[in-house]
């Protein structure tokens, strides 16, 4: 579909509106920001425990030339139908490049209704992608969030608790039940994966992404602060930067460590509660300026119907970053 423009982009409204979209990843790539959102749709499920209402069947990419520029709508660039192996819930992606190849990585349930996360390309940033015949083998849970390092080295983050299924597994390896930490036993972390050199592949087992406390020790279970889902990863001035969700209370919070491998040291809130249960970002330096992409249901009063936004980013001389309030 060609790009039609939307309504002007400004830190304080959503990117677009002809469309709902949520769960933003944000990649400059040739000047332009290219923003890879869900895209939320009114349905008739039921809300439940295990996230049915987000009910997505397709993905669209924004663009946006400058910052201040309108945001284009690209249209639909994969849809539910066109991924062999999936059931339901197109959920958060991401997206990666490599050569004249884009990646888009996003999870879905599988045919069995477990959540796998699949991979599927393009010779364009914004599509059609075309998804590989099934998911990423050994794939399990939500939110892929894909970076890649100054060596080329190229690192999927991923998971999310509860609907997400981060509970049902271990070292990789599926439980068949629910199993959550003691509130005072360590936090379960997101997990960290290289992909392999044609980035269809996990190249490696996934390690836990450790966040340590104030103490060095591991953020437990029962701590507000702890993962949830919605991993994104970022590098500045040689940092790397974890941010994520933490669910119930309803932060962005991120740490800092030396390694995309971890362990990061808890740092503070990105961004304070938006309107809606959910919440979900990505950090991008556009034209010289960092910038949040964030979510929020404060148009629709839906916790389904989300809008994308995005505000600049300001960080403190000691690399901290300044909290946003929505
Ligand atoms: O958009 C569906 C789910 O809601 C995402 O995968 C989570 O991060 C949360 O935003």
């Amino acid at each position: 579909m060609e790009a039609t423009t939307t309504a002007p982009q400004t830190t304080t409204g959503p990117l677009v509106d002809d469309i709902y979209t949520a769960d933003p990843s944000g990649h400059v790539w040739d000047g332009t920001l290219y923003v890879y959102p869900s895209h939320d749709i009114p349905t008739d499920v039921p809300a439940d425990r295990d996230g049915g209402q987000y009910a997505m069947t397709d993905y669209h990419v924004l663009s946006l030339a400058e910052p201040t520029a309108r945001a284009a709508d690209h249209g639909v660039a994969l849809a539910l139908a066109d991924v062999p192996w999936a059931s339901k819930q197109l959920w958060a992606p991401d997206a990666a490049r490599k050569g004249g190849t884009y990646f888009l990585y996003f999870p879905a349930r599988d045919k069995k209704g477990a959540f796998r996360i699949g991979v599927a390309t393009s010779s364009s940033p914004t599509g059609p992608f075309t998804a590989d015949p099934r998911p990423i083998a050994g794939s399990y849970s939500i939110d892929p969030a894909v970076f890649t390092d100054d060596d080329g080295a190229t690192y999927m983050y991923f998971g999310g608790l509860i609907g997400g299924e981060l509970q049902r597994y271990r070292d990789d390896k599926p439980l068949g039940r629910d199993d959550y930490p003691a509130d005072d036993a360590p936090a379960l972390g997101a997990r960290v994966v290289r992909l392999s050199d044609d980035l269809h592949h996990f190249a490696e087992p996934t390690r836990e992404v450790v966040v340590l406390d104030e103490h060095g020790k591991p953020l437990t279970a029962g701590d507000d602060r702890a993962f949830f889902e919605g991993s994104w990863m970022s590098k500045r001035e040689g940092t790397y930067y974890f941010m994520w969700s933490t669910g119930p209370s309803h932060h962005l919070a991120y740490a800092t460590g030396s390694s995309p491998y971890g362990p990061f040291a808890y740092r503070g809130i990105v961004l304070d509660p938006v309107d809606g249960w959910t919440t979900h970002g990505s950090m991008v330096e556009f034209d010289d300026q960092w910038y949040l992409l964030y979510h929020s249901a404060r148009k629709s009063g839906q916790d389904n119907l989300r809008d994308v936004l995005m505000a600049p980013l300001e960080f403190e001389a000691d690399g901290s970053i300044r909290t946003i309030t929505p």
